[in-house]
């Protein structure tokens, strides 16, 4: 590696200097505007991500909870070359995977659109095999993963303090940061996550990608039973924190569990977060979920206790569609409009209320009401959005949503500089803000790109993402947007 890059170092700089050249002599006069757009709404986001510091005396204190695993990240393409799996002429989707031609048929369903995915496999052999293949796979990768792991680790980075609840083994612990206290048992051998990646545009058979994006494949022991749950839970009264993040809880997505199971766990993760001081915030980061019964399960222990959900752009019509007491969406449209997300938000945002209020009618149990939703955040590939209460405790809505915007294309392009030249402004010059017909148009002023209003009781506000044009990684993007969106705000 020492020799490619000196040698790389030696040549690079000519060879960047050439293209550079070369770009300059081939820019047309369009291109040229563009290119002063997109370097102004850039300096105009970092303006808006600075503007607020985190207000602290002492690092914030945040508890994440629950899980990880061991992800090992390879080109989902050659993956599937490589264990000799032919393109399916019927791409299906399947709720959890047993076979390989399963496993064929759902990747392809998902591969097309570019649709985020994660599913379980239940067939141990066929897991192993693909682990197996990816260990001497050119170009794969380890790292640190699952939702708490991700956001503990980016939390850490942004200047906090974590208590992360998971069950990992040492040599897993040893490469977390050391501003993460880990709180759960210790154990040998660490889950793994198989992330098949693909850049838009891959191919495979007869089919191409839409969009980049990732398939993931997992067969967890540890993760689903939320084993760090109770030492988490001791651990939490003595760490007094400022904010309480849930995540990871896909991991019980169709997961063979014994009946009655898996609603005692999430009925005692309810209990752990209606004891916790009523004044601190709980976020709760939503994820790939197809599993009706637990997504009731959601509704019913989880969702109450948040103040505050963070979710993509396929959770999110998920979600809705399931308050409306229809049925799960498995998939839906990778690169919605804005208007339309936020008329999904609004919709979640007010059911999830009139829950708290029909509760709070009802009952007599400050525990079973749980607490009103004040802050949702939707992060999609051209754009995020929050609607946050107003007069509630989250600050800086503004500068958060820059923030989550810049560290969208960070993550993806693996670089916490952002290049102008591997972007691409995708969201359109003016938005809607809402489908009903007569709605307002919203333009967006390149000196100005996060536009903020209020409506009803709470602030909305959009910011367009500088898409990244050279992936590097998109699996833990949302972990990363939505805990650099949180960091701001408490
Ligand atoms: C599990 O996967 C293996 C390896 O791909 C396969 O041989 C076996 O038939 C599968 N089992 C089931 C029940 O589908
Ligand atoms: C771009 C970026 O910051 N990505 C990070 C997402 O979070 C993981 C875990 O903390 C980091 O390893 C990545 O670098």
């Amino acid at each position: 590696l020492c020799i490619q890059l000196t040698t790389w170092m030696k040549y690079g700089s000519a060879i960047s200097l050439f293209v550079v050249i070369l770009a300059i002599w081939f820019r047309t006069p369009d291109n040229e505007v563009l290119d002063g757009r997109l370097d102004t709404v850039l300096s105009s986001l970092l303006r808006a991500e600075s503007k607020v510091g985190m207000n602290h005396v002492a690092r914030p204190k945040v508890a994440i909870g629950f899980g990880g695993c061991v992800d090992l990240l390879v080109d989902g393409v050659s993956l599937l070359n490589k264990i000799g799996l032919t393109p399916t002429d019927r791409p299906l989707h399947h709720d959890y995977i047993e076979n390989a031609e399963q496993l064929s048929q759902s990747f392809t369903y998902f591969f097309i659109p570019g649709a985020a995915a994660e599913r379980f496999v239940l067939n141990e052999t066929l897991f192993s095999e693909l682990v197996e293949a990816s260990r001497d796979l050119p170009g794969n990768r380890w790292s640190v993963g699952g939702n708490a792991p991700v956001m503990a680790g980016r939390m850490a980075t942004e200047g906090c303090d974590v208590l992360l609840g998971g069950s990992f083994s040492p040599d897993f612990t040893d490469v977390l940061s050391q501003h993460i206290t880990v709180a759960g048992n210790i154990v040998e051998e660490p889950d793994i996550h198989l992330i098949l990646e693909y850049p838009s545009g891959a191919k495979w058979g007869q089919y191409s990608s839409h969009r980049a994006n990732r398939y993931i494949v997992h067969s967890d022991d540890h993760n689903p039973y939320l084993a760090s749950m109770e030492e988490f839970a001791k651990k939490l009264k003595d760490f007094h924190p400022d904010l309480l993040v849930v995540g990871g809880l896909q991991m019980m997505d169709n997961f063979p569990f014994q009946s009655g199971e898996r609603a005692a766990l999430l009925s005692r993760l309810a209990e752990v977060l209606a004891t916790s001081s009523p004044t601190l915030g709980v976020h709760f980061e939503m994820a790939s979920f197809v599993e009706e019964s637990i997504m009731e399960d959601l509704l019913h222990y989880v969702i109450p206790q948040a103040d505050s959900l963070g979710m993509n752009e396929q959770e999110l019509p998920n979600l809705l569609s399931l308050l409306k007491g229809s049925t799960i969406t498995v998939l839906s449209d990778p690169n919605p409009r804005v208007a339309t997300v936020l008329d999904q938000m609004r919709e979640v945002y007010r059911m999830v209320n009139q829950r708290y209020k029909d509760a709070v009618a009802q009952g007599d149990d400050a525990q079973t009401w749980g607490k009103p939703l004040t802050r949702l955040h939707v992060h999609t590939l051209a754009f995020q959005a929050m609607i946050v209460t107003r007069g509630s405790q989250w600050k800086n809505t503004m500068s958060a949503t820059a923030k989550a915007s810049l560290t969208a294309n960070r993550h993806v392009c693996g670089s916490d500089d952002i290049d102008p030249n591997k972007a691409r402004l995708i969201m359109d010059d003016s938005f809607s803000v809402s489908r009903r017909e007569g709605s307002q148009r919203i333009p967006l002023q390149e000196s100005r790109p996060v536009s903020c209003w209020e409506e009803d009781d709470y602030e909305i506000c959009v910011a367009p993402v500088l898409v990244c044009t050279e992936v590097y990684q998109t699996a833990g993007g949302g972990d990363n947007i939505s805990a650099a969106g949180l960091v701001l705000q408490i």
